[in-house]
């Protein structure tokens, strides 16, 4: 039976300890997660990291996820699957095996203490707008802002390959 539920975006990203095999862990999780149907994957893609210092380049992907599980509990299980794939959480913005954020949730914006929604750096970032595009609609609407397609119009072009 479908489910019926919030359909949910979230970017996956690593540069550490096999950033692929990473990724496709992650995935089998996600797969997991209760009252949640994992629906659709981006291809990975490749680049260099954006951001402070020298880091090994990352493997980005979108999923996209229906549920019935509020945004917190999202959260709440991404951060387990994160901590399960030893994810620290020394340095801002340093070296990761797994990051996992939640893109948009339905037509919601959201802003407390623990959660911004939309994601508030994924209209800056190709790695994130591009594996988007080829799992939504162009038409997709980033609340608050515009559509899919107009946000990829303003984003920084940073080079970035397709890796499976
Ligand atoms: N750069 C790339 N290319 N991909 C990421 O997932 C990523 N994540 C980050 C920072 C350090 C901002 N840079 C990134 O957190």
């Amino acid at each position: 039976m479908a489910v019926v539920g919030v359909t949910v975006y979230i970017g996956l990203g690593s540069n550490l300890d096999d950033p692929g095999y990473q990724l496709q862990q992650a995935l089998v999780a996600l797969k997991r997660i209760r009252q949640t149907t994992l629906q659709k994957v981006s291809p990975f893609y490749r680049s260099a990291a954006i951001g402070p210092g020298q880091q090994p380049d990352y493997v980005n992907a979108v999923a996209r996820l229906v549920t019935t599980l509020t945004a917190e509990s999202i959260l709440d299980e991404l951060q387990r699957i994160e901590n399960a794939q030893r994810r620290t959480r020394d340095e801002k913005w340093g070296p990761r095996t797994l990051d996992l954020d939640i893109l948009l949730y339905g037509d919601r914006t959201l802003d407390t203490e623990r959660l911004t929604i939309p994601h508030p750096h994924m209209l800056e970032r190709n790695f994130v707008l591009l594996p988007l595009l080829d799992i939504a609609d162009q038409q997709l609407i980033i609340p608050g802002n515009g559509s899919l397609a107009e946000a990829l119009k303003t984003c920084p072009d940073n080079p970035i390959e397709k890796c499976n």
